[in-house]
């Protein structure tokens, strides 16, 4: 595991941030470390690994983030839950490498911790190319993430293409919201968009009328939708805002989750409503050009 005392010095002047082990929370043998971020207005966990928010906790509130059960801290395996990031490109790869990039199995380093004036905290996390991104990307690059931690939870994520030719590219925040009972929950902000449904690998296309509420295995594809979706769940509303094109729904249901070790029959806790740039919406990345993306959650 990364050691933890190797970050401590970039952080000690900032009241409210800590590196802590997921082994101190969530149980388990090694762990990996995680970046503690809390103040009066909320607390989030990070691992430095993929830079994946796991918890997100607004005062007085519950948990917005789902982290499965059984998910597992281990060094080079994606985290089931919170908010994994899909990048540089999301779903799986033409070339056959590895689903959804390389920078959630990627450890980032912590660059940056501050007090915001009003209170909330932001840090900073930056991955440059490593020993995967080489074999897998190849090209240099700089991804940073920037976190406000406060009664929302804000994600700005910056990635510089420092390669020689243009590269296509593509990112989700692949957000797993807690929701009770995915049957019940409601998602509205995606009438009139169109999706691809991906379930089975069919990519048929299809227009959105109205609220959507999950009955299956879903797994769809918005593209060129409005800013902002909410979900309403039978305690809360959850309003997610992002600049972002696309959106992302998903939740395995029963069958597929039971071949899933690290979801199984704690399925329905969840429905991953993603924002990201993917499908339609991918982007060229000239040499230098930098894609930038933000997404912040709050209570409505
Ligand atoms: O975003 C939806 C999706 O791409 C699904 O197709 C499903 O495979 C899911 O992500 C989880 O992917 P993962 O690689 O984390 O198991």
């Amino acid at each position: 595991m990364t050691s933890l005392s190797a970050f401590d010095s970039r952080l000690t002047d900032v009241a409210g941030v800590s590196i802590i082990s997921s082994s101190s929370v969530y149980g388990g043998e090694a762990g990996l470390p995680l970046l503690s971020v809390a103040n009066a207005q909320g607390k989030a966990l990070i691992a430095l690994q993929g830079a994946h928010l796991v918890s997100f906790v607004p005062a007085g509130g519950e948990d917005l983030l789902w982290l499965s059960p059984k998910a597992v801290f281990t060094e080079g395996k994606a985290i089931r839950g919170g908010i994994p990031l899909c990048l540089p490109w999301f779903g799986g790869h033409p070339g056959g490498k590895p689903a959804h990039g390389f920078a959630r199995v990627s450890n980032w380093r912590v660059d940056a911790a501050e007090q915001l004036a009003d209170g909330a905290i932001r840090v900073v996390l930056v991955l440059e190319p490593n020993a995967l991104s080489n074999t897998l990307w190849g090209d240099d690059f700089r991804a940073e993430l920037a976190v406000t931690v406060g009664s929302a939870l804000t994600l700005a994520l910056s990635f510089t293409h420092r390669g020689a030719a243009p590269v296509t590219f593509s990112q989700a925040f692949h957000t797993y919201f807690a929701v009770g009972d995915v049957r019940q929950a409601r998602i509205d902000g995606l009438d009139g968009t169109t999706f691809i449904n991906t379930v089975g690998g069919a990519n048929t296309r299809h227009p959105q009328a109205g609220t959507l509420q999950l009955g299956d295995a879903t797994d769809r594809v918005y593209v060129n939708v409005p800013a902002e979706q909410t979900i309403t769940t039978a305690s809360q509303t959850i309003r997610i805002v992002s600049d972002t094109q696309s959106a992302v729904i998903w939740n395995p249901w029963a069958e597929s989750a039971a071949k899933m070790a690290d979801v199984g029959d704690d399925w329905a806790g969840f429905v991953c409503v993603e924002r990201g740039d993917v499908f339609d919406n991918v982007v060229e990345l000239a040499p230098a050009a930098t894609y930038r993306a933000t997404m912040t959650l709050s209570l409505a």
